[in-house]
């Protein structure tokens, strides 16, 4: 007999057929609404289970259907399924613009759209996300200017960031997006930190922090979220579970042993598990943890269930490491398919206009690109004045660096 250790494996790869049979998810509908004052030990069942509102059909279900209520909940679905389109268009663009040289790099959110889209529309001014580079979603559906985020995509003159930063590392404080961290968890330490003084200073936005599943094996992750248990800011949780980091599956960073919401229970935080490829329950439940984070009841993790259809960014080959049908296989669907099928059961939505939808707003995306890559790509640079690195950085430009910009002539 001999002592053992475990090396965790996906349940498939390249070659071999997709195969989700491990995961359980339950039936839409089943779960009801909890109170805002719920404790880690009351949420047990939601760590473990999954919100979902969207059936088989595309109708919506149950008590977190109800809960959105019917006000205003039609223009917002036909706005959100707009912004799930103009995000999906962006992203295509932009792979492709990337396999043309026009920029180094892009990451896209392709089959997570839902995750951004619908979140962003719940918060208040003021209050603020930590994203990674997954959610340029919550950008988009803030109304973010095209213009802004192919200048930084471009590094041209209308990047906000001067091209200080790598293209898709946005940073936009008018629009509740802070600076995104190549470096994976600090997002968590930060928003903690945000939401405590947010607290201490009398405030009454709340913070968004957000990671992968991936990334939550890091230090930053765990740090976080002891403080997050211990102080009790307003800060939502959040981890993406879009089951791979590049090309690790999410039973590295633990998610074989136990869901990725129960973790959060394990801290003492209410904790909840959602599908979010379903639009409807994405909104319902974000308007649940804001009002709770909001009305000081404390921090809530959020685990969103998805899948990355695309690679992990356009330097990753997917192919080497998974089923190239996996995507498809996902068997909670495409959340722009769920959500369009739930629009035309409304009544308020269409096969064709759909297509005239897509359409248009490829059309519009494809405008402000062309606009943006007149004002220089890695292709056609058109170099910044180089003053511009001395700037956004100290409001009142200290004397030694006054002289060193004199002296660049700049
Ligand atoms: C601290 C740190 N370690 C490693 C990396 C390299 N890295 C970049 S993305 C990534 C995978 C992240 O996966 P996940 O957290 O699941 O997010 P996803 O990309 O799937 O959205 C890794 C390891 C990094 N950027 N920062």
């Amino acid at each position: 007999m001999s002592v053992k250790i475990n090396f965790p494996t996906p349940s498939a790869r390249p070659g071999d057929i997709p195969d989700f049979s491990n995961y359980k998810f339950p039936d839409p509908g089943v779960l009801s609404v909890p109170p805002l004052e719920m404790t880690a030990e009351e949420s047990r069942e939601y760590a473990n289970s999954l919100i979902r509102v969207l059936d088989k059909e595309g109708n919506a279900v149950g008590p977190w259907s109800d809960y959105l209520g019917e006000e205003g909940l039609e223009d917002a679905l036909l706005q959100g399924l707009r912004d799930m389109l103009q995000m999906r268009a962006i992203d295509a663009r932009m792979l492709n613009a990337q396999r043309q040289g026009k920029t180094t790099f892009y990451l896209q959110c392709t089959g997570e759209e839902a995750i951004g889209c619908a979140f962003q529309k719940q918060l208040h001014p003021g209050d603020m996300n930590f994203p990674t580079y997954r959610q340029q979603s919550l950008l988009v559906a803030s109304g973010y200017p095209l213009k802004s985020l192919f200048g930084q995509y471009y590094q041209n003159e209308n990047d906000p960031l001067s091209g200080r930063q790598l293209p898709t590392l946005h940073s936009a404080k008018d629009y509740g997006f802070f600076t995104i961290s190549g470096n994976l968890g600090t997002q968590y330490v930060q928003a903690v930190g945000w939401a405590m003084a947010a607290a201490l200073t009398g405030t009454d936005n709340i913070s968004a922090a957000w990671i992968g599943d991936g990334a939550t094996a890091s230090n930053d992750y765990h740090s976080a979220m002891v403080t997050a248990a211990v102080y009790k800011p307003p800060v939502i949780l959040n981890v993406v579970n879009n089951q791979w980091a590049i090309s690790s599956f999410s039973g590295i960073a633990g998610g074989s042993a136990s869901t990725f919401a129960s973790r959060g229970v394990g801290y003492g935080i209410p904790s909840i598990r959602v599908d979010g490829n379903d639009f409807l329950a994405v909104m319902a439940a974000t308007k649940w943890a804001t009002k709770r984070t909001r009305g000081g009841f404390g921090p809530v993790v959020i685990e969103w269930v998805t899948y990355r259809v695309a690679a992990h960014s356009t330097s990753d080959d997917a192919s080497a490491y998974r089923p190239k049908e996996e995507a498809e296989a996902w068997p909670l669907g495409d959340p722009v398919e769920r959500l369009k099928q739930h629009l035309i059961n409304r009544g308020k939505w269409s096969e064709a206009r759909h297509k005239q939808g897509v359409a248009e707003i490829m059309d519009e995306v494809i405008t402000a690109q062309k606009e943006s890559e007149a004002l220089g790509t890695f292709l056609n640079p058109q170099y910044l004045s180089p003053s511009a690195i001395f700037e956004g950085v100290y409001e009142e430009m200290p004397e030694h660096l006054k002289r060193q910009r004199q002296d660049m002539g700049a």
